[in-house]
């Protein structure tokens, strides 16, 4: 079936009302097929909704994932109700399907669900101002200490080992054993990059099992285009992307919010020079999340800040080569070489914080 039949068919299975006027892809995510639905409904003008298809080569089990950002949902709306905060604005809200389910499974079996679209807000690929990478931390650092006393024990795995470095390195080192697209001998300088550093790859993992860095509920996609920017207030109002919400390190969602953010290039630029870690954006995010975490990290998790922005960057570029030695099946990608070029900017950046690990920890210190 046609991907307008596909979308006629699940559109008509949601409980959305008025008369539809337009239905676009949308957003710049690399996981799920997301959608703008337009809305025309009497006395209230053009309401619009996100629709998304979940990435089940990703995502193995939807229909867990939903109950767990149903579950994290409603938790975050009373907390956000009790702080005298706008829980519409401020979390994402669930459409149910006609039969009352937070997704529905179409003919060809996959899975949809929708949210209420937040209107006036703004997610970034890029930093644009200072004052909005501050807001974006206050809020991923705020997420955090609003699920602090979330039962973690209920949230099911949506994908197991997600930030397990050494679990990824493993993946990586199969795939260069088995290279099914005969692609190692192009990436030779990028494997010995990952063969330096496989020291790094356990760091954090050792420190979690010797209790020095204690898991929490956490984001664990910190990515800047993932929390919203009000349009007029220019505050982080709205975490979103709850797919990965899973027990994890605090310093995970810091890094990966560094290698994005701080980063002075794109994530898929071609041109080396002009990637950098910026220190100034490195500490402006970082006082932004130790305050938005509210006293909750120890001493040890803010020291640790630097290893975070270091281990997720050097992961999430070991992800991207792995899956371009697999032939690109787990990321979108608009050319056969994109992956290689995201590889190659959080390759760079691993570098470059090495270059600048004194100061990095200098700006940290000063938080302890
Ligand atoms: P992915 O997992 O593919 O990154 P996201 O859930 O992050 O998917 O959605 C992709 C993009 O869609 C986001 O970066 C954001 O711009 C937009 N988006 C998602 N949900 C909402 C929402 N409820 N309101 C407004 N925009 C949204
Ligand atoms: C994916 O879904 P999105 O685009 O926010 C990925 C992250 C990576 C990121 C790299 C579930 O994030 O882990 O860091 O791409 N999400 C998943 O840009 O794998
Ligand atoms: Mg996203």
């Amino acid at each position: 079936m046609n991907n307008k039949k596909i979308l006629q068919e699940v559109i008509s299975h949601f409980d959305f009302v008025g008369e539809i006027i337009n239905a676009c892809p949308y957003g710049s995510g690399h996981i799920n097929d997301t959608y703008l639905l337009e809305y025309k409904i009497k006395h209230m003008g053009i309401v619009p909704i996100i629709l998304q298809r979940m990435n089940t080569n990703v995502f193995k089990q939807p229909i867990q994932l939903m109950e767990n950002i149903l579950n994290v949902t409603d938790f975050l709306r009373k907390k956000i109700i009790q702080n005298g905060g706008d829980p519409e604005r401020e979390t994402l809200t669930v459409i149910l399907n006609k039969s009352g389910k937070p997704y529905y499974q179409d003919s060809e079996g996959n899975y949809w669900r929708a949210y209420h679209f937040i209107t006036c807000a703004t997610g970034y690929d890029e930093v644009k101002s200072d004052e909005d990478f501050y807001q974006s931390a206050l809020a991923f650092g705020r997420f955090q200490s609003l699920l602090a006393d979330y039962p973690a024990n209920t949230l099911h795995e949506t994908i197991p080992d997600f930030h397990n470095t050494p679990a990824r390195f493993h993946i990586f080192e199969e795939a260069v054993k088995k290279d099914i697209c005969q692609r190692v001998q192009d990436v030779q300088k990028e494997i010995e990059f990952v063969y330096s550093h496989v020291e790094d790859t356990h760091i954090l993992s050792d420190m979690q099992k010797k209790g020095i860095l204690p898991l929490r509920v956490t984001h664990n996609d910190t990515k800047l285009n993932n929390v919203l920017i009000d349009d007029k207030t220019h505050q982080g109002i709205c975490v979103i992307d709850l797919d990965t919400v899973m027990p994890g390190l605090a310093i995970n969602d810091f890094g990966d919010s560094i290698r994005f953010g701080a980063s002075t290039g794109a994530e898929d630029e071609k041109d080396l020079s002009k990637i950098e870690c910026d220190m100034h954006l490195f500490e402006i995010y970082t006082k932004g999340f130790i305050k938005g975490c509210n006293k909750q990290l120890t001493d040890a998790e803010i020291k640790a800040l630097p290893l975070g922005a270091k281990v997720m960057t050097l992961e999430c570029g070991i992800r991207f080569l792995t899956d371009y030695l697999q032939g690109d099946t787990y990321f979108k990608t608009k050319y056969p070489t994109h992956n290689l070029d995201r590889c190659r900017t959080q390759f760079k950046l691993v570098s470059d914080m090495e270059k600048k690990w004194d100061i990095m920890n200098d700006i940290v210190k000063k938080h302890i």
